[in-house]
């Protein structure tokens, strides 16, 4: 995206952001006889007609592997596909092509980190740091390394309003940390977290820091040259690319150190019996064929969010998630998980003693769609002892209307159960 973008006055940027609705054909069908209120997009957001048709333009006329065929349609895929590597890049401010490994998302980033930065430098005494927040994510292959290593995870605390416990992760970021693990923006609560100052600190006692930026993407701008990260971990799918792609960040020294995570074509230079050399960075981290459809999708989509303004995204999603959350307040009997000072627009919540699963079932009766469950987070749902809340998380395209639409289904359930 262009990293020049001009910031709109707010009414101007609502009135553009409305307008942009139109372009995800998703949004535009009945569910249950319903119009479709889509409310699910921290599990996935749709997919705009500029990803949609980049996909179907590609696979049409420009499909073939990638980095091995001097054929045309071959060159054709690579330009595609390494374009979308130059995209991510200025996408998130990283300073060098190098440093942006494509992966399948968050999840194959976190652990390709955990298995090739952390688990030869970590053993038994040493420490893997991460937060309650934590999606699972960002929590099991920490786990597993410890179990590799022998090295112990430790996890800083939050408050009632899901809010990282600051005093104690830095009285928690002692010298035998060989990694602290850290979400952007969590995803059953909608915290950020502040990231730039938990850098700073971990940086100034030489902890390396991996930041989980899968919820941070689609809302803000991100910079990784500003965060002073070590690596930072996001995925197309949550950003309005397709599934199944997704970005490690890693700062180039520190990839250059690090031994391939997975062998095979494309990640080497050389291979003899005796002897194989790596290829350069980042290709060492890629083996095999990519998802090369989805990483050209990836890059419309980027485009695409350039367009609209990281920016304009920001201020129009912050005042949508300031009237869900005055709606949902008014409903008797609500009672809202993840209240912090710093949110993105997610909101957890139950409603009187409903199960959240039943209240999703009803809900989706009326066309609206939220995740119901733990959200692949149970240490949040643990923290506040409960087995689960309904998320409602907004997207850009989310509009009033459809805050409406779920305080009336929530409304219809709450009389069915009287
Ligand atoms: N980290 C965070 C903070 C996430 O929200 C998710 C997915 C992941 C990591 C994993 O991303 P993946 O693309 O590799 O699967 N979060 C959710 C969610 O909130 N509901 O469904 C998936």
């Amino acid at each position: 995206m262009s990293r020049a973008e001009v910031q709109l006055p707010v009414a101007d940027a609502a009135a553009k952001i409305a307008e942009r609705r139109a372009d995800f054909p998703a949004l535009h069908q009945e569910v249950n006889g319903c119009p479709l209120a889509y409310l699910d997009n921290a599990a996935s957001a749709q997919q705009p007609l500029a990803v949609i048709d980049t996909i179907a333009n590609y696979q049409r006329r420009d499909h073939a592997n990638v980095h091995r065929g001097v054929h045309t349609l071959s060159q054709r895929a690579t330009e595609a596909y390494e374009g979308s590597r130059d995209k991510l890049r200025d996408f998130i401010g990283a300073q060098s092509r190098s440093e942006i490994v494509l992966t399948s998302g968050t999840t194959e980033s976190i652990n390709l980190v955990a298995q090739s930065f952390v688990r030869p430098r970590a053993g038994a005494g040493d420490k893997i740091l991460i937060t309650y927040l934590e999606h699972h994510a960002n929590i099991v292959p920490w786990q597993i390394v410890c179990e590799q290593t022998g090295a112990e995870l430790t996890v800083a605390p939050i408050d009632d309003r899901g809010q990282v416990d600051l005093e104690r992760l830095y009285a928690m970021m002692t010298e035998d940390v060989r990694m602290l693990a850290v979400g952007h923006v969590s995803n059953a609560l909608g915290t950020i977290n502040p990231v730039e100052d938990i850098t700073a600190v971990a940086r100034d006692r030489d902890i390396p820091v991996l930041i989980d930026g899968a919820q941070a993407t689609p809302h803000m701008q991100v910079d990784v040259s500003d965060l002073g990260c070590d690596f930072y971990a996001f995925s197309g799918h949550k950003m309005f690319g397709p599934t199944g792609t997704g970005v490690l960040y890693g700062r180039e020294a520190l990839l250059e150190a690090m031994p391939p995570y997975q062998g095979g074509g494309d990640m080497i230079l050389e291979v003899r019996f005796d002897k194989t050399t790596y290829n350069e960075l980042p290709y060492k981290f890629e083996a095999g064929t990519p998802n090369i459809a989805g990483v050209v999708g990836l890059g419309a989509a980027v485009d695409y969010l350039g367009e609209v303004g990281m920016e304009n995204i920001g201020a129009y999603e912050q005042e949508l998630l300031a009237y869900m959350t005055r709606r949902l307040s008014e409903i008797d009997g609500i009672r809202l998980y993840g209240t912090a000072e710093r949110k993105a627009s997610v909101q957890s919540f139950l409603l009187d003693d409903i199960h959240p699963h039943d209240l999703g079932t009803i809900v989706d009766h009326k066309g609206v769609a939220v995740r119901s469950g733990h959200h692949c987070a149970m240490p949040v749902m643990q923290h506040f002892c409960i087995p689960g809340t309904l998320r409602a998380s907004l997207a850009f395209y989310n509009n009033h209307a459809d805050v409406d639409r779920l305080v009336e289904a929530l409304l219809a359930a709450k009389a069915l159960f009287a």
